[in-house]
């Protein structure tokens, strides 16, 4: 458990760090406190149960279950815990993650998972700093300066692509 962890990763295998590294990164620019652990819903589902106990004795508030194929760790995270539990369903299949995905999305009525796109490990970050903001405003306001800077982004790109457009050709 990583100290002052407020965020605690599980993922299915260590084939899927390179995409939940996506997240990690997204957390370390918020300077958000986490911790990630290769946990399995059915290679190591004792483990799963322990890890959620210590995370939840240990000031964790959010959970992201990132899972590939039949993917039911998000879902065995969130009946462990009542905190909110994010799920990203991993591309790691031969069907491209739709199999992840609604393993994941599909909750029964009674236990939800927030699902995020496949692959989309930046808006599981995002939503999860997101969930903390309610109640640490100096995250919301990371936010608002987050979303300020995609603008600008995109109105550089726009205006490069504009000065592409009416550019003679060579
Ligand atoms: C899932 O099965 C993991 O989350 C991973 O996405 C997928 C494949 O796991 P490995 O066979 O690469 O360990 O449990």
């Amino acid at each position: 458990m990583g100290n002052n962890a407020k965020i605690a990763i599980l993922m299915g295998s260590d084939s899927d760090w390179p995409l939940v590294k996506k997240a990690v990164d997204v957390l370390k620019d918020f300077g958000v406190g986490f911790d990630v652990k290769v946990l399995s819903a059915h290679r190591t589902p004792g483990k799963v149960r322990e890890h959620i106990k210590s995370c939840e004795e240990n000031g964790v508030k959010v959970f992201i279950g990132a899972a590939g194929k039949a993917a039911h760790l998000p879902g065995v995270i969130a009946s462990l815990t009542t905190l909110p539990v994010i799920g990203i369903p991993i591309k790691s299949s031969a069907t491209g993650g739709i199999d992840a995905l609604l393993s994941i999305v599909q909750m029964p009525a009674g236990i939800p998972v927030a699902t995020v796109a496949i692959d989309g490990a930046e808006n599981a970050a995002l939503l999860a700093i997101q969930i903390l903001s309610v109640s640490e405003s100096s995250l919301g306001e990371k936010l608002k300066q987050h979303r300020k800077n995609m603008e600008s982004s995109i109105e550089k790109k726009n205006k490069i692509l504009q000065e592409q457009i009416i550019k003679p050709e060579a």
